[in-house]
């Protein structure tokens, strides 16, 4: 579950699979109707799946944002493209996580950042994702300086 959630949304060369592979096992898992389009409600119940719930106005949000050919779907090119950008925007997002750099990052930031993209995450979630993010200090997306400000000091 958290997982599939931390695939989608952290994927990290740290992982030495390649991306297109997770791409494609995500894109897999959201085209429950075997079109080879992922469209709306797919999105919606697929990302519910992860423990995301997002409204309908933002999956269509996300899906506007990725199609290019205006079919209303996003087929797996338009869905690689979408998340290849969505990814360089989530790593600055998490560069800037820690807003009051005091060297923490707190499950509201999580929560906020995914708030920013239109996904309504619980609590629960964030707290998750937090530990998991913490619990791996090789994430590169977690700049060390920022990990380990104030601890060194003296
Ligand atoms: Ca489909
Ligand atoms: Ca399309």
């Amino acid at each position: 579950m958290y997982s599939a959630v931390r695939k989608l949304f952290f994927t990290d060369c740290q992982c030495a699979r390649e991306p297109s592979k997770t791409y494609e096992e995500l894109f897999a898992k959201l085209d429950t109707n075997k079109d080879g389009k992922v469209d709306v409600s797919e999105l919606r119940a697929g990302l519910a799946a992860m423990g995301i719930q997002t409204g309908n106005a933002a999956a269509q949000k996300i899906v506007s944002s990725g199609d290019r050919d205006h079919d209303d779907r996003l087929d797996f090119k338009e869905f690689t493209k979408y998340l290849k950008d969505h990814e360089k925007k989530l790593r600055l997002t998490f560069k800037n996580l820690d807003k009051n750099k005091d060297g923490q990052i707190d499950y509201m930031e999580i929560k906020q950042s995914f708030a920013d993209l239109g996904l309504d995450i619980s609590k629960e979630d964030a707290e998750k994702i937090l530990q998991r993010l913490v619990g791996n200090l090789g994430f590169s997306a977690l700049p060390r300086d920022t990990l380990t400000r104030g601890r060194g000091g003296s």
